[in-house]
């Protein structure tokens, strides 16, 4: 039984600067992760089974992808209150303006929630990969007394400076706040940690950037702060005015902003017992897209997620997430490496056609070796090419891929003709 009466906003990405080339033709949300899946169903699906069916999705730009994705995805019957709405920044009334901040667009926000009837307001990024039970921090929230919370987590001295770092009285009241302090200023702001967090060096209490607001609050606050984020300004600023609660999540979260933690948490799913369970009771919810079983011939998979609709003939696969659609020649060999997939099909008469003209299929040819990599949707890798990355390679952009933290992200739908080596 659901008692709250919950709205939840989705803050789908601002320029998604950090993920490019990946969101080079696509809005952040709609960057397609483990296989199956686009980021911002890891949010949504957390709301829906926390039974939370209100949610809105807060974006810079829109794209078809998003678009298409959201429309196909969640529909909810006549008879349910349930809705996924995109909100696009060039969208509103005002002009062509780009939402300055996590904030301002929840400030934009204010008009569409006039009409709609809520308490809270859960506040969620759009760029992480975690399972909560939402209703038992929107409880936590009621039980305390709170006006505003937090969730947090404890997290070690390097990762501190990439957060919002805080400090609680015994009662979880959060009594201060910084954002992403360089490390010079950390010392002073160890907490209160269990055992088991101390001795991983986990002393720093980091925001998670999931918020709950009671809605009053929510509006005074917007009104009376010029401040556009929430973690530079309006948390900052509400320390001392507002009650602020800490709810402590003690589960498995990682924030995928980077080419670096978004190879990891794919490539994390994978491991023998994952941090992040997708075998769970909890669905997440994604496009169901009727694709047929996937088929593999002669080869060894290793750790490895692989999806529907595959035509799978390596020699070899290890430790990698294999998306929809897609096609591995005979002989090739991939390690450690997250390959989307494919949008569509490449009918018979086309393979043909590409065969007799010398372009490469869609998907990767014969005899690859390919290691370290990101293969967006519908690249056409040639035979024998080669990608090898790692830290040898410094970080570049180029026509058909570009080289963050060596990891080797080969560009949507790019041709790498036969023999290439990178
Ligand atoms: P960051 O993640 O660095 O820190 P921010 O860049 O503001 O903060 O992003 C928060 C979320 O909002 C992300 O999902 C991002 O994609 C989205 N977002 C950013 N700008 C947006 C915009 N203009 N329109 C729509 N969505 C936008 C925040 C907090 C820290 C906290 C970390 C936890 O500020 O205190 O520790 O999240 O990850
Ligand atoms: P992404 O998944 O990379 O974010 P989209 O969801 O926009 O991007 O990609 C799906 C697109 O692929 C759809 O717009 C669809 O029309 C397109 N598509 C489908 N079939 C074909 C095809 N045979 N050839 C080229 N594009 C196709």
């Amino acid at each position: 039984m659901i008692k709250h009466n919950v709205i939840s906003v989705v803050l789908g990405g601002g320029k998604g600067s950090r993920l490019y080339p990946l969101t080079h033709q696509r809005s952040k949300p709609a960057v397609p992760i483990a296989g199956k899946y686009r980021l911002v169903d890891i949010p949504i699906s957390n709301c829906l089974n926390s039974g939370y069916n209100r949610i809105f999705v807060l974006t810079q730009y829109n794209s078809a992808s998003l678009n298409s994705h959201i429309k196909n995805t969640y529909n909810f019957s006549v008879f349910s209150k349930g809705f996924v709405e995109i909100l696009a920044a060039e969208q509103t009334n005002e002009g062509e303006r780009w939402y300055q901040g996590t904030a301002d667009a929840v400030r934009h926000l204010q008009r569409y929630l006039q009409h709609h009837d809520y308490e809270h307001l859960l506040i969620l990024s759009g760029d992480q990969l975690y399972q909560i039970d939402f209703q038992e921090m929107i409880e936590a929230h009621i039980e305390t007394g709170a006006e505003i919370s937090v969730a947090t987590i404890p997290v070690n001295a390097k990762d501190a400076t990439s957060f919002g770092i805080l400090k609680s009285d015994e009662a979880g009241n959060i009594t201060s706040f910084i954002e992403k302090p360089n490390s010079s200023l950390l010392p002073p702001w160890e907490s209160e940690v269990n055992d088991e967090m101390k001795a991983v060096g986990r002393v720093y209490l980091a925001s998670m950037g999931i918020y709950v607001f009671n809605k009053s609050i929510l509006t005074q606050i917007l009104e009376e702060s010029e401040g556009v984020d929430f973690g530079k300004e309006l948390l900052p600023e509400a320390i001392g005015r507002y009650k602020i609660h800490s709810y402590q999540y003690p589960g498995y979260w990682t924030d995928i902003g980077n080419i670096d933690s978004f190879f990891e948490a794919n490539i994390g799913l994978t491991d023998d017992i994952p941090q992040f369970n997708l075998f769970d009771r909890n669905t997440i919810f994604s496009r169901a897209r009727m694709l047929p079983p996937s088929k593999v011939s002669g080869t060894t998979l290793d750790n490895v997620v692989i999806a529907d609709g595959c035509i799978v003939a390596a020699e070899r696969i290890e430790r990698s997430v294999i998306g929809i659609r897609s096609r591995i020649g005979v002989g090739s060999v991939i390690k450690t490496t997250y390959m989307m997939g494919s949008d569509f099909y490449q009918t018979l008469h086309e393979i043909e056609d590409a065969r007799a003209n010398g372009f490469p299929l869609v998907g990767v040819g014969e005899n690859c070796y390919i290691e370290n990599a990101i293969l967006d949707k519908s690249c056409c890798i040639g035979d024998n090419v080669r990608i090898t990355g790692g830290a040898h390679l410094a970080d570049g952009d180029f026509d058909t891929h570009a080289i963050r933290d060596g990891i080797v992200v080969v560009k949507k739908r790019a041709i790498l003709p036969a023999g290439t080596v990178i």
